[in-house]
């Protein structure tokens, strides 16, 4: 449901207070979701475009990023569309006139990388398509759920160009060689079934509970602590990055780096005193 609270505002932290921010936003929804109020939501909101992703609404959702991972109580962050569309793409509109130089010089679309640095969980709900950039988005979250109306693709070559935010890296790490150069190389789009059978999405669910289904996994997320989660993340995504030599290590030294919480210390005592660890994220 959303509330006042959700309409205009955020909330930036301080240690114990949360003060209403002033941000305002045209190409997205952004509000807080869950029992406890602590799940960041950020809805893509450009339908008539199909939530063609214009600059503008990165920027917007970077900023979104940005003040949910500042805010202490939120756990979890969803990421979502409509139920037609999760996002077609980068706005072909806003690309048609540019040229190389103009590409190259301002290092176009570099910033578009903010939901793939987030600390804090992010899970994408996706319903409708998820195209060119609305894929390589849904694939820089940490978790992907799928409406069963969704199709993903990276249709890029169909308009002379090529994936560029990780349709020909992130895709080809989760789905292999074969099936991303088919579906990079013919533009096609693979349902949400196919998506799961390949690793690209976790769970499908009806269209309309997705979203509500992302909610209460980030609800479940959240209950452990916040530090334990960003490590946690941050071991995963090594393994996209390093060899397994080296993913190990950095595996190794990050939960002895665990150690040196307090939550650490408070999920082991509360397991040997057979109750519920009471987490502080510290
Ligand atoms: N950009 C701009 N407008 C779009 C759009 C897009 N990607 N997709 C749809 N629209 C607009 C349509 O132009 C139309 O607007 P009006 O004509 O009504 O003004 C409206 O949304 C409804 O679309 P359709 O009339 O086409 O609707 P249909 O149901 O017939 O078709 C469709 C739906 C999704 C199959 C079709 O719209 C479509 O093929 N859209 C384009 C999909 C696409 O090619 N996406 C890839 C774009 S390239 C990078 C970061 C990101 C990227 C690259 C680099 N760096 C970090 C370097 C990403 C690149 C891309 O995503």
């Amino acid at each position: 449901m959303i509330t006042t609270r959700h309409l205009k505002c955020l909330y930036i932290v301080s240690k114990q207070m949360r003060l209403l921010s002033t941000t305002a936003y045209t190409h997205i929804n952004v509000g807080v979701k869950g029992e406890k109020q602590n799940i960041g939501y950020i809805q893509l909101n450009r339908p008539k475009a199909l939530n063609a992703l214009c600059d503008g609404l990165m920027h917007e959702v970077s900023k979104a990023m940005d003040e949910f991972e500042a805010d202490s109580q939120i756990g979890a962050i969803v990421l979502t569309g409509s139920e037609k569309a999760f996002a077609a793409g980068a706005d072909i509109k806003e690309m048609v006139d540019k040229s190389f130089k103009d590409c190259f010089t301002t290092n176009f679309l570099s910033h578009w990388d903010r939901v793939s640095r987030s600390l804090k969980p992010v899970i994408a709900a996706v319903n409708g398509y998820a195209l060119g950039g609305g894929c390589e988005l849904a694939l820089m979250c940490d978790i992907v759920y799928a409406g069963d109306n969704a199709k993903f693709g990276q249709p890029e070559i169909l308009i002379g160009t090529i994936p560029g935010a990780g349709g020909t890296q992130r895709l080809a790490k989760v789905i292999g060689k074969s099936r991303t150069m088919e579906m990079v190389l013919t533009g096609q789009q693979i349902t949400a079934q196919d998506a799961a059978n390949w690793g690209i999405v976790s769970k499908v669910f009806p269209t309309d509970k997705v979203v509500e289904e992302a909610i209460k996994l980030g609800e479940r997320i959240s209950k452990n602590s916040k530090i334990i989660n960003a490590i946690c993340k941050e071991s995963v995504n090594n393994a996209y990055e390093t060899t397994l030599k080296q993913g190990l290590a950095t595996e190794k030294r990050l939960f002895h780096s665990t150690f040196a919480t307090n939550d650490r210390s408070e999920g082991m005592k509360a397991f040997t005193e057979k109750r519920a660890a009471n987490f502080k994220d510290e």
